[in-house]
């Protein structure tokens, strides 16, 4: 039998770096696009890149999106690729909505110019359902947008629906409400306070400037949430799945059992600083994921204390390496 191949951009990514590995272990031939860029950035995918091939492209420029994909003739494409911090979609919103919004229809189009038959994964996001119209959120819930990422994202999950019903396109939007990882990039808050906790813990760094500590969001294992994407494209139909734990936490409770999980306490080191406040904030996430569980059978396997010792522990040995690497002594217990 002929080996699956699997087309993933924004492979260099959290996601694309777990979603790689997952389809590796599947038996798929993974190819992964990658934009140019002035320095290297396969640290996430270091560890495989002698298992995957690496294709050249960016969400802006189509005709490199038509070419990758008559080069690696894929059965199944993971749109992961975006301007995906929030935060700078307000410093950059013209960007955020040519690579995030614009992007997906580029890829879209690249699918249909080319006859490819591949099935097709759309990273939506719970971030679409913004100041939130009813609690829990699920694939029913009303979409009300609060940043310039979250109006890109909802253009991107409308027009993934749009090229199902126009052209019988196999193309499934998957919601996801957030997930980390110690892979997860340092401007998202999660990494920020991990990264933070193993620098004060090591005595590099006596406090940690945060925002808006009472947002609360529904946290997930990106390990986990690679499987439901997966998931999606193996079914006989597709379909748009809400994806998330169920459970939410605000950024004080995130802050508390991180700096919990290294013996200290939060309090005596976080800051409010308003740089970090948004201009529009999304105040509550929680995902009811009952769909994905009846349908996909997947739920996660990671609890919240869980994912956060994780990254803490990833966070305080990635940084005493730092150290030794710089002649220092990090802190040993
Ligand atoms: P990351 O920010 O870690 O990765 C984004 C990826 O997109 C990187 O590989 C980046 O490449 C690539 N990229 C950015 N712009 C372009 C472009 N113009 N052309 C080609 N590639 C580009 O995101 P995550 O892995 O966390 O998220 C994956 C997707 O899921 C994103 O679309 C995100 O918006 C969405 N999402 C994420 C959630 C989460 O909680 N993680 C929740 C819901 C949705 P480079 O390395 O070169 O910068
Ligand atoms: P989010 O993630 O915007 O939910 O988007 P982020 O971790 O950036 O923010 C979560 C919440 O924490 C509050 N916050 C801070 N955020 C950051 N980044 N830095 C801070 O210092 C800080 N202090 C408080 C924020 O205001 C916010 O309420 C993520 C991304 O992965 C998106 O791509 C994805 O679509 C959604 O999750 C679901």
């Amino acid at each position: 039998m002929t080996k699956k191949s699997a087309l993933i951009t924004g492979i260099t990514g959290q996601d694309g770096s777990y979603l790689a590995e997952l389809l590796l272990t599947k038996g798929y031939e993974v190819h992964g696009l990658v934009r140019r860029t002035s320095s290297i950035n396969t640290a996430r995918i270091e560890h495989i890149l002698d298992k995957i091939q690496l294709v050249q492209g960016d969400l802006t420029d189509e005709s490199s999106l038509v070419s990758a994909i008559r080069q690696t003739k894929p059965d199944e494409i993971y749109n992961l690729a975006a301007q995906s911090f929030v935060g700078s979609s307000w410093s950059q919103p013209i960007f955020t909505a040519e690579t995030t919004a614009i992007g997906v229809t580029r890829l879209l189009e690249a699918i249909r110019t080319t006859g490819s038959d591949a099935k097709f994964y759309q990273a939506s996001s719970s971030e679409m359902f913004g100041k939130v119209q009813a609690t829990p959120q699920n694939e029913k819930t009303p979409f009300y947008p609060r940043s310039p990422y979250a109006v890109a994202k909802l253009y991107g999950h409308w027009i993934t629906v749009n090229y199902r019903e126009s052209f019988g396109m196999y193309a499934c939007s998957g919601i996801l409400f957030n997930h980390e990882s110690p892979r997860r990039g340092i401007e998202f808050v999660t990494r920020k306070i991990s990264d933070g906790v193993a620098r004060i813990y090591h005595g590099l760094q006596d406090e940690l400037r945060l925002g808006n500590l009472d947002s609360k969001r529904d946290w997930g294992f990106a390990g986990d949430y690679v499987e439901a994407m997966w998931l999606m494209l193996q079914q006989e139909k597709p379909d748009d799945y809400v994806v998330g734990s169920g459970e939410t936490h605000s950024v004080r409770e995130f802050c508390e059992l991180a700096f919990g999980a290294a013996g200290l306490d939060w309090e005596k080191y976080v800051k409010i600083d308003p740089r970090f406040v948004r201009p529009a904030e999304v105040d509550l996430l929680l995902g009811d994921a009952s769909k994905a569980k009846k349908v996909l059978g997947w739920k996660p396997k990671v609890t919240f204390p869980e994912l956060v010792k994780m990254m803490v522990e990833s966070d305080i040995e990635l940084v005493a390496g730092e150290m030794k690497r710089k002649g220092k002594i990090p802190r040993s217990n």
